[in-house]
């Protein structure tokens, strides 16, 4: 008897195992449902980018004598919900088994383990083998240690791989370059301009779609240029190796106002629903090392994010769910400003990162690190209503990977399992590595009062509210012997200074 496959909006690998064993009579069900595209309001840009992506992609396996049944959003009888449509599949005809493979997040893994007893079928969840390092080889490295630290899951990563070795020894006898990438962007570094993708007929009636199904939705629909097939996101990356690679390493960190893409890759997006493999991409870059075209600090640079930090984030994620996001370590509870809606801000590095977020579904790491997730960490915002944020505006956001990154490195809602102090920082660090306090209307030299940058007294404040869950990591004792040298006058206005802001963006307690 035949098989029913569901293939999820971001399993759009032709390799994916739910598919493997394929056989004449299988279906393979493939379902655009109301219930994914609204469990965070996601960008507009990024539903279009999925449902495009999984159109492209149904008919990539048609094209190959597959039969697929393809659930349109706008379909009279779509049911919206991903068990609804597997209900309505399974009533097509007569199926012995139900194969899928696992999701990236835990509430659909959860609702999905329960599907056998919903339709008394057997349910094969087969393993997600699109990443290089299993959950199981992740758990065994992780097990009996007293810290999880990325840096040395990478190097066996680097180890078991072979990626930038020469026989036991790392390329250029150094694991990790850095510190050498931390530098700012010259005035006069123009970064190159992206080589977008011309959006085909398909995708044109996606957009139209989505333009009329989510009217509100927050996000620039168009204009779009995202790759949505596996050949144009592998041309997409080529780009990349060649034009940003280069100065991939040094500016890594480097912001600059209306300039989010710099010289990043631009390929979360693709390898998260499968249309890059996170290998062949480490592959492809070490090529470009080989043949000299790139130095040494961009490429291992590149690589660690994908062989290091991407596998290690979900490893982090499936070891820890579901009691991960339930930890709120430094008790936050304010309220997401509006303005990470609205770009409504007079911050101009905050107004600057959520406004390329609005326009592009993307911003880089250092913008969302240092930038938007900074200011959360630092005003003490509900972490959940953070992840919801992260998860809903970014192309490339699961929250597999989103709710590490975000919760974790983030927030240190986690209380410190991924990092081993907050990544605090005040305005002279976003000064340091951006243009944005050029034009701001606040003076990042200033420390208080109505003219002072916000982030200046927030950091301070940051420390004096989480002074009794924060002062026994010896990484923050020089910063809480210099905040208790400070005097009262001085705490009691940087206090001052933080409630009046607060108070201003609507979100006082
Ligand atoms: P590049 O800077 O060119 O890096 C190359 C690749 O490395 C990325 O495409 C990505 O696959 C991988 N990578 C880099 N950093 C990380 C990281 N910390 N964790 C996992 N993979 C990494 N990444 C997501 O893919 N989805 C998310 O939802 C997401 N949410 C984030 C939320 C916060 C608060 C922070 C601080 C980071 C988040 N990241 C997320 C990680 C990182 O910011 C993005 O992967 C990166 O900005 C994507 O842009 P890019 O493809 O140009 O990456
Ligand atoms: C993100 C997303 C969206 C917006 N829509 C769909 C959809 O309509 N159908 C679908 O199969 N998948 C969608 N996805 C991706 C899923 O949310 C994703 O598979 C899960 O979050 C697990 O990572």
């Amino acid at each position: 008897m035949p098989a029913l496959r569901l293939v999820l909006g971001d399993q759009l690998s032709a390799s994916i195992s739910s598919l493997a064993d394929y056989t004449d009579g299988d279906l393979i069900l493939m379902a655009e449902v109301a219930e994914e595209a609204s469990y965070v309001p996601h960008h507009a840009k990024k539903i279009a980018f999925i449902f495009s992506a999984m159109r492209h992609f149904a008919s990539s396996l048609e094209g190959g004598g597959k039969a697929v049944r393809y659930v349109r959003l706008d379909d009279a009888d779509n049911t919206g919900a991903l068990k609804s449509e597997v209900k309505r599949a399974l009533e097509t005809k007569a199926f012995d088994k139900i194969v899928l493979t696992a999701p990236g997040e835990y509430r659909l893994k959860t609702d999905m383990e329960r599907w056998s007893d919903t339709f008394d079928l057997p349910v094969q969840i087969r393993r997600d083998d699109r990443f290089i390092c299993s959950l199981d080889r992740f758990d065994a490295w992780a097990d009996g240690r007293k810290r999880l630290t990325m840096e040395y899951f990478y190097r066996e990563m680097r180890r078991e791989t072979g990626i930038l070795m020469e026989g036991d020894k790392p390329t250029g006898d150094q694991w990790n370059y850095d510190q050498d990438n931390r530098k700012s962007l010259p005035a006069d570094l123009t970064p190159p301009d992206r080589a977008w993708v011309e959006p085909d007929a398909m995708t044109r009636q996606v957009i139209d779609l989505v333009a009329e199904q989510f009217p509100d939705q927050f996000g620039d629909l168009e204009p779009f240029g995202y790759a949505v097939t596996a050949e144009d996101a592998d041309a997409q990356l080529d780009w990349f190796l060649h034009n940003g690679l280069p100065n991939f390493g040094d500016y890594q960190d480097a912001m600059k106002l209306e300039h989010a893409f710099l010289f990043h890759s631009v390929i979360a997006l693709y390898l998260n629903i499968g249309l890059l493999d996170p290998l062949k991409v480490c592959r492809k870059a070490e090529a470009v090392y080989e043949s000299g075209d790139a130095p040494l600090n961009a490429v291992e640079g590149f690589i660690r994010q994908i062989l290091g930090w991407r596998e290690y984030v979900r490893g982090i994620y499936w070891r820890f769910m579901p009691d991960y996001l339930e930890r709120n370590a430094l008790e936050a509870k304010r309220p997401l400003p509006d303005f990470y809606w609205t770009a409504d801000t007079d911050m101009a590095c905050v107004r600057d990162v959520v406004t390329t977020t609005r326009k592009h579904a993307y911003a880089h790491h250092i913008q969302r690190l240092m930038v938007t997730g900074n200011f959360a960490l630092l005003a003490g915002i509900d972490p959940k209503a953070v992840n919801d944020w992260y998860l809903a505006v970014y192309a490339d956001a699961y929250e597999w990977v989103e709710a590490p990154n975000t919760h974790g490195m983030a927030l240190y809602a986690d209380g410190g399992l991924m990092a081993t102090k907050p990544y605090a920082a005040s305005g002279s660090y976003i000064n340091k590595m951006s243009d944005s306090c050029k034009s701001c209307s606040y003076a990042v030299t200033k420390k208080n009062g109505p003219k002072a940058c916000p982030f200046n007294y927030l950091y301070w404040n940051f420390l004096i509210e989480n002074r009794e869950r924060l002062k026994g990591n010896h990484r923050l004792s020089m910063i809480y012997k210099t905040l208790d040298r400070m005097t009262d006058e001085k705490t009691d206005a940087i206090a001052a200074d933080s409630q009046r802001f607060f108070k201003r963006i609507g979100i006082a307690e």
